[in-house]
């Protein structure tokens, strides 16, 4: 099994996805998603013209070793770009090792740890009657964990808010959220925190006397908090019972989320943004976090996220990985086998893909009783539609930014 040909496609039918094809001396195929929201075509450099070159020849069957040398190798270590070249190579060889195996992934890293996976859909509203609405549409759609994100009166747009409407996906007509938009430039929202603060709770209050006390509730800070704030609204949500509250600061200051454990007992997920352990030493080994957010593709693939996540295990930290629509669907089959096998699964995070994207990667994964399956097809089970692809050609899209009322940059 040695690596012949290795294919970087860039393709835009809803959005834009990066994706590696490696192909071995025996014809095997294996695929890896790189996509880097807003930030894509720096990771096909970083492949083209960096790692293709050093991949051809080498033996597929050594994931660990490649994975140790593009990382080593390179000497300049970590960041987004690396880890998401690396991540993508690491998948399309577990891709290609499952189907040399002729087995299912997730049965090559240990089999299955449970019937299917938790997920959580994205529910949305600039209002009440717009997120119930939202609730409603994916509790038929079949959630059984959902997201919350609302409108702030006196802001125009903020994240999470579903701002496209509505999308075609395969399985009908769902609410988008897609905050990367297609442009040269990116977008600009507003934020205040103190009108958010106040605004938030009396959401959660409403979604729990409409919904009742069972459903999970979650919901996305989205790193606009200092600690102290953070601190703050754990404890106002308290009463509602979240499944979690995510990046409720950067944390890229890791001890900022001991002012933050030290006030509130809402349980807290982190880590999206992300890409090795060492950005999580500190507050897996305190025990500041309760849900590792990383995706397999901005961590470095299979091999370096299951070793996170096997030292959050030692501290009853689980898995939450990372499911937009940016995490294409190469990306989203490493999450589900990984997250089958592993012991210490939480919840998945899973947006669906439009229509032309579902064209493109044909996928097996089944969704049944708010429950996920990676499917049964040897490899990750998903396969490229090259002529699909070449439909779409990339279109420069950018995440949008914030602006705090004087004009001051602020998180998004
Ligand atoms: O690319 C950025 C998005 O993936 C991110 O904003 C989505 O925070 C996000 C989430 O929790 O899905
Ligand atoms: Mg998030």
């Amino acid at each position: 099994m040695i690596i012949d040909r290795a294919e970087v496609i860039v393709t835009s039918p809803d959005r834009n996805f990066v994706t590696l094809r490696l192909t071995t001396d025996d014809g095997l195929t294996g695929l890896g998603d790189a996509t880097l929201n807003g930030r894509e075509l720096s990771v096909v450099s970083y492949l083209r013209d960096h790692v293709v070159p050093l991949l051809i020849g080498r033996d597929a069957g050594r994931i660990e070793d490649t994975w140790q040398f593009l990382y080593r190798s390179a000497y300049w270590r970590r960041g987004p770009v690396t880890m998401a070249a690396i991540a993508a190579v690491d998948v399309a060889l577990w891709d290609i090792k499952a189907k040399a195996a002729g087995m299912p992934l997730y049965q090559l890293l240990g089999g299955a740890s449970r019937t299917g996976l938790l997920a959580y859909g994205h529910a949305s509203g600039q209002d009440l009657p717009e997120l119930f609405d939202s609730v409603r549409k994916h509790l038929e759609l079949g959630f059984r964990a959902i997201r919350i994100q609302s409108g702030v009166p006196g802001l125009k747009s903020i994240y999470g808010i579903a701002s496209n409407a509505t999308v075609e996906t395969m399985a009908g007509v769902r609410y988008d959220h897609e905050p990367a938009q297609r442009g040269a430039r990116p977008a600009e929202e507003d934020w205040d925190t103190r009108a958010y603060l106040r605004h938030l709770p009396t959401v959660f209050e409403a979604v729990r006397s409409e919904f009742g006390p069972e459903l999970p509730l979650l919901h996305d800070a989205h790193h606009r908090l200092t600690p102290i704030q953070a601190a703050k609204l754990g404890r106002s949500l308290e009463p509602y019972d979240l499944f979690w509250l995510e990046d409720c600061t950067p944390a890229e200051n890791q001890e900022a989320l001991r002012l933050v454990r030290r006030h509130t007992v809402t349980p807290l997920a982190i880590g999206e943004v992300f890409n090795t352990v060492w950005d999580y030493q500190q507050i897996i080994r305190e025990q500041l976090i309760d849900y590792v957010r990383s995706a397999v593709t901005h961590t470095g693939g299979i091999t370096h996220l299951r070793k996170i996540l096997d030292f959050a295990a030692q501290y009853q930290i689980k898995s939450g990985m990372h499911g937009p629509t940016d995490i294409s669907p190469v990306g989203m089959a490493a999450a589900l086998h990984l997250g089958l096998a592993i012991h210490n699964f939480g919840i998945q995070e899973y947006m669906q893909h439009g229509a032309r994207t579902d064209q493109v990667f044909q996928q097996s994964f089944t969704w049944s009783g708010g429950l996920l399956h990676p499917g049964e097809q040897p490899g990750l089970g998903v396969e490229l539609d090259t002529d699909e692809a070449g439909k779409y050609p990339y279109e420069q899209a950018y995440l949008p930014f914030n602006r705090l009322a004087d004009g001051t940059v602020h998180d998004w």
